[in-house]
C-alpha cells in the first residue's frame, strides 16, 4: 500500500499466520488502497453486484425475466484461455515437459515481481479463502485467491464455496494454495475505470510447482482469472495428485441409474467446449424409460483410491462456468432451466427488453439486439451477436438434475471412464478398451478439433491426451506412468472407453444424432460394467455390434448406419498410429514403455 501506516490487519478469526503474512507481503509489492477479506456471505455478493452495477462493470437483467441476473462485457481482447501465455516454472525444466512453456523459476518470479509493483493501485484487494471440494472432505483442498477485481470474487462464490467457513477450516497451520490474481490496470487518483480493466501490454499465467503458487497478471476473464478452476484444480491439483496418488482431471461426472438396477457414477474427458456441459445434464430419449441420469459435476473431478479399492471422485467446484452459445431447451434443458435466476452472463447478447440471447438459443433472433461489445447488432452482418465464447456462471445447486450425493465428502464410486473428442473421421462411436493399459494409451493418444474456449486457430485436429494438453501441470510421459500406477495400484479399477459424438459421412452431416441419444451409448458401457451386453473384438479395441446398442426410435437407424459409424478405416487409422508416433516421439525421455509397446501392437494388429 501507498501508505504503510495504512496496512490493514487481517480480521480477528484469521489464525493463519503463514497466510497473513502472504497476504501483507503481496500488499506491500502491489499496494491496493484496500484489503477486503471476503465473508462470503450473500450480503457481501449483493453489494460488490451493486457497486459493479454502478460502475458499469455489470449490467443488472430484467427482474422478472432473469431474477438476481447481470451481464458483464469483457474487453475485446480478453475473451479466452491465453495457452500461449500459460506458464509451469518448475526448477527442472523437463518436469513441465513440452507440453507446457516454461520459464525459469527466479527469472518469472522477477518479471512479476517488476510488473506487479503498484499494480493494484486504486482498486480493492479481495482475499478470498475457498475449497475445491465439500468443506473437510478428505479428498477437497483449500486456496486462497487474492484479487482486485469483484468481478472475480462473485465469481468465485458461484463457482466455489467462499468465507469465514474455509477460513475456520485453515485453522492455524493448514495447507492452503496461494492464488494472486490481478487484472494488472492500476488507476491513478481520479482516474475513471475501464469497464473491463485488463492489461493490454501483459498478460502471464504462472504456475510454480515447487511452491504450489499460482500468479496470474493481466487478464479477468474466465480460467486466467478464476484460479480455483484451471490453475488450480488442474495444473496445481494435478501435481499435487501425482505427489499424494490421486487423479486431478479434466472430467464431468455423472450418475446413471437404469431401471430397478444399481446406480453407477462415471467420469469422462473431453476438450473445452465438446458438449460436455450437454452430456452432464443429459435427459435419456423415451425410449429408454426409467433410466435416470443426474449430475455430480459438468468439467473437473478429483479421485482418490478408496478402502474398497474403487476409485472415488468429488466434483472440486461448486458452480458451473459454461459456453452459452448453442445451449438451447433443445439441446440442454437441465442447463438452461439452471440459468433463470442468480447468473452471471458474460459476452452474450442483450435484448431490448434486458434478457440476454446467444447463437443458439432460438432460431430467430430476437429485434434488436445489442451484440456483446455493446453495440447495436445487425442480424445480417457477419459478426455473431454473442461471443463464441460467451459464458454463464452459476451455482450446481441451481442445475435441477443435479445429484443427491454431488456433495457428499466420500465421494462416488466410479465405474467407467470416457474420452472423447471432436472427430469428423476415424473414430467410431464408441470403443472399450482391453484392459487399463490399452485404455490408458487411447486416452494418451486422443485428439480433438479445436473449439474457441481457448484464443487461436479453430478446428484443427490436435493430440490432446485425456483431454488434458492445457491442463495437465507436468511432464505428459509422467502423467501416462502416473496414470499406468493408479490402474496397478487400484483392486477395482474402473473399464475405460473412447466416445466420438462428432462423426460425419461425406456430405459432412453429422451420422450420430448426439444430445440426449448418448444415453444410448450410456446403456451400453453400463451394462459392459454389469457384464450384461456384448461386443465385438476389433484392431483397436471392443465394439458394440448393431444388436448390441438399444437404437429404437432414433428415426431410420439401419444397420448400414451403424456400421458406417462404427467403421474402422484401415487407411485412415494407420496413419492416425503414425500420428501416435509423432506424439510419443515429443514426450520420448518420459514416456513409459508399456505405451510404446501398446503403439507398436496396435500398428500390428492393423
Ligand atoms: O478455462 S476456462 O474456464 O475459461 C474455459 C474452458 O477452457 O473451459
Ligand atoms: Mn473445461
Amino acid at each position: 500500500m501507498s501508505d504503510p501506516t495504512a496496512v490493514q490487519t487481517a480480521p480477528d478469526y484469521v489464525k493463519n499466520n503463514k497466510l497473513i503474512a502472504w497476504v501483507s507481503e503481496v500488499a506491500q509489492l502491489t499496494k491496493p488502497d484496500r484489503i477486503h477479506w471476503c465473508d462470503g456471505s450473500q450480503a457481501e455478493y449483493d453489494r460488490l453486484c451493486a457497486e459493479m452495477v454502478a460502475s458499469g462493470m455489470l449490467i443488472k437483467l430484467n427482474e422478472q425475466k432473469r431474477p438476481g441476473c447481470f451481464l458483464a462485457r469483457s474487453d475485446p481482447d480478453d475473451v479466452a484461455r491465453m495457452e500461449d501465455r500459460t506458464f509451469v516454472c518448475s526448477s527442472n525444466k523437463e518436469d513441465a515437459g513440452p507440453n507446457n512453456n516454461w520459464v525459469a523459476p527466479d527469472e518469472m518470479r522477477a518479471t512479476l515481481t517488476r510488473i506487479s509493483d503498484g499494480c493494484m493501485r486504486g482498486r480493492t484487494m479481495y482475499v478470498i479463502p475457498f475449497s475445491m471440494g465439500p468443506l473437510g472432505s478428505h479428498i477437497s483442498h483449500i486456496g486462497v485467491e487474492l484479487t482486485d477485481s469483484p468481478y472475480v470474487v462473485v465469481s468465485m462464490r458461484l463457482m466455489t464455496r467462499i468465507g469465514r467457513a474455509v477460513i475456520d477450516l485453515l485453522g492455524a497451520d493448514k495447507f492452503f494454495v496461494p492464488c494472486l490474481h490481478t487484472v494488472g490496470a492500476p488507476l491513478a487518483p481520479g482516474e475513471k475505470d475501464a469497464v473491463w480493466p485488463s492489461n493490454k501490454q501483459h498478460k502471464y499465467i504462472v504456475h510454480f510447482p515447487e511452491e504450489k503458487l499460482i500468479w496470474s497478471f493481466g487478464s479477468g476473464y474466465g480460467g486466467n482469472a478464476l484460479l480455483g478452476k484451471k490453475c488450480f484444480a488442474l495444473r496445481i491439483a494435478s501435481i499435487m495428485a501425482r505427489e499424494q496418488g490421486w487423479l486431478a482431471e479434466h472430467m464431468l461426472i455423472l450418475g446413471i441409474e437404469p431401471p430397478g438396477g444399481k446406480k453407477h457414477y462415471i467420469a469422462a474427458a473431453f476438450p473445452s467446449a465438446c458438449g460436455k456441459t450437454n452430456l452432464a445434464m443429459l435427459i435419456p430419449p423415451k425410449e429408454l424409460k426409467g433410466w435416470k441420469v443426474t449430475t455430480i459435476g459438468e468439467d473437473i473431478a478429483w479421485i482418490k483410491p478408496g478402502a474398497d479399492g474403487r476409485l472415488y471422485a468429488i466434483n472440486p467446484e461448486a458452480g458451473a462456468f459454461g459456453v452459452a452459445p448453442g445451449t438451447s431447451e433443445f439441446t440442454n434443458p437441465n442447463c438452461l432451466a439452471a440459468l433463470h435466476k442468480n447468473t452471471i452472463f458474460t459476452n452474450v447478447a442483450l435484448t431490448p427488453d434486458g434478457d440476454v440471447w446467444w447463437e443458439g438459443l432460438s432460431q430467430t433472433p430476437p429485434m434488436h439486439l445489442t451484440d456483446w461489445q455493446g453495440k447495436l447488432w445487425d442480424p445480417d452482418g457477419d459478426t455473431p451477436a454473442a461471443h463464441p465464447n460467451a459464458r454463464f456462471t452459476v451455482a450446481a445447486s441451481q442445475i435441477p438434475c443435479i445429484d443427491a450425493d454431488w456433495e457428499n465428502p466420500a465421494g462416488v464410486p466410479i465405474s467407467a471412464f470416457l474420452f472423447g473428442g471432436r472427430r469428423t473421421t476415424t473414430v467410431p462411436l464408441v470403443v472399450e478398451a482391453k484392459d487399463w493399459t490399452h485404455g490408458v494409451y487411447m486416452a494418451a493418444t486422443m485428439a480433438s478439433e479445436t473449439t474457441a474456449a481457448s484464443v487461436g486457430k479453430m478446428g484443427v485436429v490436435r493430440r490432446d491426451p485425456f483431454a488434458m494438453l492445457p491442463f495437465c501441470g507436468y511432464h505428459f510421459g509422467d502423467y501416462f506412468n502416473h496414470w499406468l500406477k493408479v490402474g496397478k495400484t487400484v483392486a477395482q479399477a474402473p473399464k475405460i472407453f473412447a466416445v466420438n459424438w462428432f462423426r460425419r459421412d461425406e456430405l459432412g452431416k453429422f451420422m450420430w444424432p448426439g444430445y440426449g441419444e448418448n444415453m444410448r451409448v450410456l446403456k451400453w458401457i453400463i451394462e459392459r460394467c454389469e457384464g450384461k451386453s456384448g461386443a465385438a473384438d476389433t484392431a483397436i479395441g471392443k465394439m458394440p455390434r448393431y444388436e448390441d446398442m438399444e437404437l429404437k426410435g432414433i428415426g431410420g437407424f439401419s444397420k448400414k448406419a451403424f456400421d458406417e459409424l462404427t467403421k474402422v478405416d484401415k487407411k485412415l487409422w494407420q496413419a492416425e498410429v503414425k500420428d501416435h508416433e509423432r506424439l510419443f516421439g515429443e514426450l520420448l525421455a518420459r514416456m513409459p514403455a508399456e505405451m510404446l509397446e501398446q503403439r507398436r501392437q496396435l500398428e500390428k494388429a492393423l
